[in-house]
């Protein structure tokens, strides 16, 4: 007698219910890896990174401490000046960028978060990266240049994302909804928005929603907790963000746009309550890929390098519950998903390096928090 292939049915359910869950140009997990893994080092809870021209780093700890580190030889130099920071809950001391003037003034960008008046908030700060011939280091004239409004109550969703336009001129910060919803949508606050300031922190003249009466800072709204965002190589600005309940995306920037949060999105609020979908003419900007379920999005970079060649123009996302990299395939205004890769942990910050490698920081708690190298599996 024939037996009927059992074993095929719960695969084509899956296959299916993975199809509906994802809802776009799904791209399979895989565990196959085309690159090779090197881990050069350790830290505790490391939250960004960013390199200095001479192939040295800096990299954030959650915690507060911002450390110079050589991957040439491990050395690892605390760097002082460093505001307070209130590292409760999501806070941290995030972001570290060097200014598109680097060069001549040795001006870092960095953001944390902390408490004042009100509760607490993220703060985006400046500082002058100084080593003196002993290799003691440290941020000079350090200079908080703008604060999120208002300050509220609670520990999460603060984002704190930096990111300069091409022409170096502005600078892209993230503010998050701080777990409130509403202030996404009011015009007011800087919360759950993206902003665009001069390099002294003030609003860029001529931001879109300036005129109708929004805080002059704004340049695109209703987000929730937006934890990448960078320009590709022809000027577009994307971002991603954590969102509700299978709702994390991958947006195009625009000027002056609504993105929904919280009166759209693609997935649901975590109490279970709906949020209407997003659908043509309802208003507000749809997202260009979305993930259901969550991946919760940590870091993002735009990819130009030469090491990857198969991968430029490609969006790579560190993946937080996902314990994920990913990457995000774009061509012109469209993007796609391409690759998920597990990595065995939190993936908080992706980089691309100098000569084009990807640098990747685990998020520390439950897992180690190294600093990984990837490179082509042949080099
Ligand atoms: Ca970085
Ligand atoms: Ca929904």
């Amino acid at each position: 007698m024939r037996h009927l292939p059992l074993a095929a049915l719960p695969l084509v359910l899956i296959a299916c219910s993975a199809e509906n869950a994802t809802g776009q140009n799904a791209a399979a997990a895989t565990g196959d890896r085309p690159f090779k893994t090197s881990i050069i080092a350790d830290f505790e809870s490391p939250w960004a990174m960013t390199f200095l021209p001479d192939g040295r780093m800096l990299v954030t700890e959650k915690k507060g401490e911002m450390i110079l580190f050589d991957p040439n030889n491990g050395t690892k130099i605390p760097i002082a000046g460093i505001p307070a920071v209130d590292s409760a809950g999501q806070g941290a001391l995030m972001d570290v960028v060097l200014s598109p003037t680097f060069a001549k003034d040795r001006k870092v960008y960095f953001s944390f978060s902390q408490a004042g008046e009100g509760g607490k908030g993220v703060a985006l700060a400046t500082g002058t990266f100084d080593q003196a011939s002993d290799g003691t280091t440290k941020l000079g004239e350090v200079k908080v240049i703008f604060r999120a409004t208002p300050f509220v109550e609670g520990n999460g969703h603060y984002s704190g994302r930096i990111a300069f336009s091409p022409d170096g001129k502005y600078l892209f910060f993230t503010n998050g909804e701080r777990q409130k919803f509403d202030p996404a949508q009011d015009p007011k606050a800087t919360l759950g928005k993206v902003l665009r300031l001069n390099l002294d922190g003030t609003p860029a003249k001529g931001n879109p929603l300036a005129a109708k009466g929004f805080h002059p800072a704004i340049w695109s709204y209703g987000h929730r907790n937006l934890l990448g965002i960078a320009f590709d190589t022809e000027g577009r600005l994307w971002e991603q963000e954590m969102g509700p309940k299978g709702g994390d995306e991958v947006n195009l920037i625009k000027p002056g746009l609504n993105y929904g949060y919280p009166l759209a999105s693609n997935g649901d609020h975590y109490d279970g309550k709906p949020i209407p979908d997003h659908r043509a003419g309802d208003g507000f900007e749809a997202p260009k890929v979305w993930w259901n379920p969550s991946i919760s999005p940590g870091g993002l970079i735009h990819y130009s390098g030469d090491l990857f060649p198969q991968w430029k123009n490609s969006l790579f996302i560190g993946g937080l519950s996902s314990k994920s990299l990913l990457r995000v395939k774009l061509d012109g205004e469209n993007a796609t998903k391409a690759d998920q890769w597990d990595m065995g942990a939190r993936i908080r910050e992706v980089e691309q390096g100098p000569d084009g490698a990807l640098w990747l920081l685990e998020d520390g708690g439950s897992s180690q928090g190294r600093l990984l190298k990837l490179t082509p599996e042949a080099a």
